[in-house]
């Protein structure tokens, strides 16, 4: 369908090296709600919220990493700051009691921006399993 056809074009032009929206909002240049950053991942409000809380969690730097399946050795210190910085962002949010943190990995998968993210939700009872 349409939006698998539009995520298949997304990610074939992220992996030639085409920026993402994703870079726009790093550099400051869409306006973002940031809830946390530091030098090297950038946490903001998904504008599309699927729960009362619901953060994106990106690294500033893609580096071919425009989905989890390009993983390799050298993401691995980004890959564990982006899983260690989701605890102290679910406790900022006040939502250590129970959250979900979601990879969309792939058009079957609903990935539709080809910049590796985490997605944070919570602060309602989540359901398993997702849709
Ligand atoms: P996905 O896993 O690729 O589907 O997640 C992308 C998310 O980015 C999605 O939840 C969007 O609502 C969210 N998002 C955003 O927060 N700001 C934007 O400008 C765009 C997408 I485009």
């Amino acid at each position: 369908k349409n939006e698998e056809d539009a995520a298949h074009a997304a990610a074939s032009l992220a992996d030639a090296g085409a920026p993402t929206i994703f870079d726009k909002i790093i550099r400051k240049e869409i306006p973002s709600t940031v809830v946390y950053e530091d030098e090297k991942v950038l946490a903001f409000r998904d504008i599309n919220p699927q729960a009362p809380v619901h953060i994106v969690l990106i690294p500033k730097v893609r580096d071919g990493l425009t989905q989890l399946s390009k993983a390799d050795e050298r993401h691995k210190d980004i890959l564990g700051h982006l899983l260690c910085m989701t605890a102290v962002i679910a406790k900022q949010e006040g939502i250590e009691d129970g959250y979900r943190v979601v990879i969309n990995n792939g058009p079957s998968a609903c990935q539709s921006v080809y910049h590796l993210h985490l997605h944070i939700i919570g602060g309602r009872q989540l359901k398993w399993p997702p849709g």
